[in-house]
């Protein structure tokens, strides 16, 4: 990266708590990395990278902006975040929504000088937008560079060598239902919703608290349009962020990053957050587990899906049964406010 480049990312203040320890520069950016080398020293030790060179050719770095946007979906049916940054933000409440069409949207991104306010487009299911337009899946594409059983282009293989019997029946399990139907010339929609791809879409100043994503699945954030600050803190501090019971099936934090309540939260102030710029044409690496909270910098435009493979299909399994006790915890507790603004709490992707 260039000095310029980095001066010009500074020039946007990151809005975390100022007195908290950060890393900057902290994440490793790699340039289309040998396959085999990113399984062992990312993947498998869970350790978050930038991807350089992944999406040179994808259609959708010259494609994207919001005029095509409006041009190809500004008719959908969606549900508008609408940010006040001043209050507190927390995943399960992350502001208000509002139904509307995604031209409106569009518009209220486009004139928004506000500082104060943010207007979000999250976690939209590509595949919805596939079936609105199908040449949208011409523009992007899936990296295949750690295994994902869920991308049932390819037909998953268990793991060569020793493993533990019982680990090895559940990996078949988790292998037997990801990958079901694989191989088979799958349309690129059914691809998109197996691998549950989100679409963002947002002015400047969107926020998105510290989670880690659901059940334990890891996440490539495609960035087409616009810059994001990312923050990271490592699985094993998750009890300075006060996670939400439940954590593993869907990680949120109940502590607010900008503006922490250190009487209530006390812990939060030892955490120790690894940071970095996300930039157009880069692809961000979000390990099974790690927690991570992301700011826009500019209109922003980012495509994201999720991975199982070898290393969290476990993880993934054992997440069934605390998802569903998760579902009737929180509806005892008069439900939780989501995070998509879709119907059901849970439904982010
Ligand atoms: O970019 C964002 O606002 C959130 C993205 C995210 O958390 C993810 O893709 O897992
Ligand atoms: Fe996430």
């Amino acid at each position: 990266m260039t000095i310029s480049q980095t001066e010009q990312d500074a020039a946007v203040a990151g809005t975390i708590f100022p007195e908290a320890t950060v890393k900057i520069d902290a994440i490793d950016r790699l340039h289309n990395p040998d396959p085999e080398m990113f399984k062992r020293e990312y993947v498998y030790k869970r350790k978050p990278a930038i991807i350089t060179g992944l999406m040179d050719e994808w259609p959708a770095m010259e494609r994207w902006s919001l005029d095509y946007f409006r041009e190809h979906f500004g008719d959908l049916d969606i549900h508008a975040n609408l940010q006040r940054l001043d209050k507190e933000l927390i995943l399960g409440n992350v502001g208000g929504f509002r139904g509307m069409k995604l031209s409106a949207l569009l518009d209220e991104i486009e004139k928004n000088t506000d500082e104060g306010k943010a207007y979000y487009l999250r976690a939209y299911p590509v595949h919805r937008m596939v079936e609105h337009y199908p040449g949208l899946e011409e523009d992007y594409d899936l990296p295949d560079l750690a295994p994902n059983w869920a991308d049932i282009r390819f037909k998953a293989k268990l793991p060569a060598g020793t493993v533990n019997p019982a680990k090895l029946f559940g990996l078949y399990l988790a292998k037997l239902f990801l990958n079901r139907g694989s191989g088979k010339g799958a349309s690129r929609s059914t691809v998109s919703s197996r691998v549950a791809s989100v679409m963002f879409v947002g002015s400047k100043g969107t926020v998105t608290p510290f989670h880690s994503d659901g059940m334990q699945t890891a996440a490539y954030l495609s960035q087409v349009v616009g810059r994001k600050r990312c923050y990271f803190v490592s699985p094993d501090q998750h009890a300075k962020l006060y996670p939400r019971p439940f954590r593993r099936q869907f990680g949120m934090a109940q502590v607010d990053y900008r503006r922490p309540d250190l009487t209530r939260h006390p812990r939060f102030k030892d955490v120790v957050v690894e940071e970095t710029v996300l930039h157009p044409g880069e692809t961000l690496y979000v390990p099974s587990g790690y927690w991570h909270a992301i700011e826009a910098m500019d209109t922003s435009i980012s495509y994201s899906h999720q991975i199982v493979g070898e290393d969290n299909a476990l993880g993934w399994l054992t997440c069934i049964p605390e998802r569903y006790l998760a579902q009737m915890y929180f509806k005892s507790q008069g439900g939780l406010r989501n995070v998509t603004g879709a119907k059901d709490w849970d439904d982010w992707a």
